[in-house]
């Protein structure tokens, strides 16, 4: 005979039942056997429940700016958990790169004491990819059924930004560019910042508003430190302030000459004044103007009548031929810089315009006395 049953079943309740098979002789003598057998049903008891706590990534690997922002470099980083059974395993789970994958697992502990209900765990990923992680974990039980804790999202950020390039350096307003991360930290040396801290913004950009002016030729450099705690490659700049004087140079090689004929009183010498520059390469959109005017008791005789000079430098000068003698006469480029924080905006240089008549035989011209003199007028300009 082979009798089997199973102990205390019914089909509603889900549960833990001894299942035994017995066989007996024609002596009566009982053999029996049993195995415990699982029944699941529609709501079993040992259902899948998800863990009551998010995964908290700990403070000892949440680098950079704060310890508590879940943006950080280690990409190996260690999670605390939590699960209730000693038997069940904890696996941890990303959706970066794919959906669900799995970063790491671990055997959940014993309960540190009856009372207790939960387990405290520590439990290590597999390396992150840089970028943004969903972070979840289930607690298997002893039949492999889980569900996902809540999720918690974190940043992994292995990458520096990118080197700082300083510019505007040398007025009250200090810029950067390149920086290329929103928040990350700028330090900067070599100047004072009022609005320090610095954090730069969506573009990368930061400014500095300095405590007092820089002078020419002082080093400031600046490096950015992300909020993971990256740190870029320092970027160094040298003060050149925006206005430097302009300069240019005189024609002096020739002395101007007589374009209008003999006893001409107008002069006039093209490009006399030459190579223009505003400045530095920094200052290349300042425009300029050229002046010319007598110097201060520059011509005691009254020998220049007018002048002017145009931005080409082409100089005309009107003259009292009557008078023999030099003018001193000074020549002005001002650039419109200004002379903020010592900026230097006009250059001037002083010449002289020396005019005399002087006795000149011609030898094709036929007088009828040809031992008459005639007089012919020289001018000599930039002769100190
Ligand atoms: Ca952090
Ligand atoms: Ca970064
Ligand atoms: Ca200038």
């Amino acid at each position: 005979m082979w009798p089997t049953g199973v102990s205390a079943y019914d089909p509603d309740v889900p549960g833990t039942y001894n299942v035994y098979f017995q066989v007996s002789d024609s002596n009566g003598v009982v053999a029996r056997s049993e195995i415990q057998v699982l029944i699941g049903g529609a709501q079993p008891a040992f259902a899948p429940v998800a863990p009551s706590v998010t995964p908290d990534l700990i403070q000892a690997d949440d680098s950079g700016t704060f310890y508590n922002d879940d943006v950080t470099n280690v990409n190996l980083p260690t999670f605390d958990v939590q699960c209730t059974d000693p038997g069940h395993l904890i696996k941890l789970y990303s959706d970066n790169p794919l959906a669900n994958s799995q970063v790491g697992s671990h055997q959940c502990g014993s309960l540190e004491s009856e009372e207790a209900v939960a387990i405290e765990q520590a439990i290590v990923s597999v390396v992150l990819v840089d970028g943004l992680h969903n972070i979840s974990y289930t607690e298997t039980n002893v039949v492999g059924e889980s569900a996902h804790s809540a999720v918690l999202p974190v940043i992994i950020d292995t990458v520096a930004p990118v080197m700082v390039v300083i510019d505007d350096i040398g007025d009250n307003f200090m810029a950067i560019t390149g920086a290329g991360e929103l928040d990350a930290l700028i330090g900067v040396s070599g100047a004072v910042c009022n609005n320090a801290p610095l954090t730069a913004d969506v573009n990368g950009d930061w400014s500095c508003e300095l405590s007092s002016p820089l002078n020419e030729l002082d080093v400031v450099d600046a490096l950015a430190t992300d909020l993971a705690g990256n740190v870029s490659l320092r970027g160094s700049a040298v003060v050149q302030h925006v206005n430097v004087a302009p300069s240019f140079s005189l024609n002096c090689t020739i002395d101007a000459t007589d374009v209008t004929g003999i006893n001409s009183s107008l002069i006039f010498f093209p490009a006399y004044a030459y190579g223009f520059s505003v400045g530095s390469v920094n200052e290349s959109v300042q425009n300029y103007l050229m002046t010319i005017a007598p110097a201060v008791g520059g011509d005691p005789d009254g020998l220049i009548t007018s002048m002017s000079i145009n931005n080409n430098g082409d100089l005309t000068l009107v003259v009292d031929i009557t008078k023999n003698s030099v003018a001193t006469v000074e020549l002005t480029m001002q650039d419109d810089g200004g002379t903020a924080l010592g900026g230097v905006d006009t250059s001037k240089v002083t010449f002289n315009v020396h005019h005399y008549a002087d006795l000149y035989m011609d030898p094709n011209f036929m007088h009828l006395d040809p031992s008459d003199p005639i007089y012919k007028n020289y001018f000599e300009i930039c002769r100190q």
